[in-house]
């Protein structure tokens, strides 16, 4: 999806034009992957526009630099106020906000930790992240042969950049046989999560969901408030191992994300969820989803973050 350029990136302190936001070639992590980021997204609401869950974006990509060892030169309260001072200048209602937390130029080698970290913010206009024909008729998805990295191996509940390739990999994949998107398994077999959301599954009237950490996936933000929301309707939320044919025999399904928000899942493999799509359970979710962002609910107003 190509990027539309807004005025000014937040870089190490200050708000410089989009187009000065350059680095050179032999920034760290550009060649070991060695970044962490986040993928947060503003809402146009009745006040302003609105950060959903800031603080807890910024509380993840504070625990995910402190993962990789990675030295960050500002506070939460430093970086809440930085995203808000980008998404003010860009004088957008709505957009997806990227801060990303890196090595810059100075230092090679494999040991990061002599090399000095580098902050900025980015924020661009950004539609539905699987496509508007997916998000409001389901995603084909397609159950890739690249396996979630395991844990023993990689950090799942860091969000690092070098991290998606494995994401990358599932999704060419995936796209390249025609499908949306790719559900990644563990190396065991379990159920993950799509290569840029996490899944939910409905039987019977529950939301099933697999466990983000014994499966290595991430722990989503978006997962969490359909989580509450799910709760409030009444429904119940279980985590639990399973495996796709889970899927194809569920009553419905659907993938959470910042950059997806609630998109339902029309078939697996070719084998169409449950009786059409979306399904109720899902479709009662997105609403609330969408009305509980745009600030239509009251009690959900304490996930936006007014930026005026
Ligand atoms: N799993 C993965 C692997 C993931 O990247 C995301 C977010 C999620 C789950 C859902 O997390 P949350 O956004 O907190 O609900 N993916 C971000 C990056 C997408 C991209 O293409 O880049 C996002 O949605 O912003």
């Amino acid at each position: 999806m190509p990027i539309t350029p807004t005025s000014k990136i937040w870089m190490d302190g200050e708000l410089v034009d989009w187009e000065a936001a350059q680095v050179h070639v032999l920034t760290h992590s550009l060649h070991y992957g060695t970044a962490v980021f986040e993928g947060i997204r503003a809402y146009a609401t009745p006040s302003g526009p609105a950060v959903f869950r800031l603080a807890e974006h910024v509380d993840r990509l504070l625990r995910s630099a402190k993962i990789l060892s990675i030295e960050v030169p500002y506070g939460a309260d430093e970086l809440v106020a930085a995203v808000k001072a980008t998404v003010a200048a860009s004088g957008l209602d709505s957009c997806y906000i990227r801060p990303l937390v890196y090595l810059g130029y100075g230092e090679m080698g494999l040991n990061p930790l002599p090399c000095e970290t580098r902050v900025a913010v980015a924020v661009w206009p950004w539609g539905a992240y699987l496509g508007e024909e997916g998000t409001t008729n389901g995603i084909r998805l397609k159950t890739s042969s690249w396996a979630r990295h395991d844990s023993r191996s990689l950090p799942t509940a860091a969000k690092a950049t070098g991290m998606y390739i494995n994401s990358s990999l599932a999704k060419v994949e995936a796209v390249r046989a025609g499908y949306d998107e790719a559900l990644m398994c563990t190396t065991d077999g379990y159920l993950a999560e799509g290569t840029g959301e996490n899944l939910f599954v409905v039987r019977r009237g529950r939301l099933l969901t697999p466990p983000s950490s014994g499966v290595g996936a991430l722990e989503g933000i978006t997962a969490d408030a359909v989580r509450t929301i799910a709760v409030d309707l009444g429904y119940e939320v279980v985590e639990t191992l399973m495996r796709r044919a889970d899927v194809y025999g569920a009553d419905e399904a659907f993938l959470t994300g910042t950059a997806a928000e609630v998109v339902p899942i029309a078939s697996l493999d070719d084998r169409q969820v449950g009786a059409g799509c979306p399904g109720p359970i899902t479709k009662a979710i997105q609403d609330t989803y969408r009305a509980a962002v745009s600030g239509e609910i009251d009690r959900y107003k304490d996930w936006l973050d007014h930026v005026h």
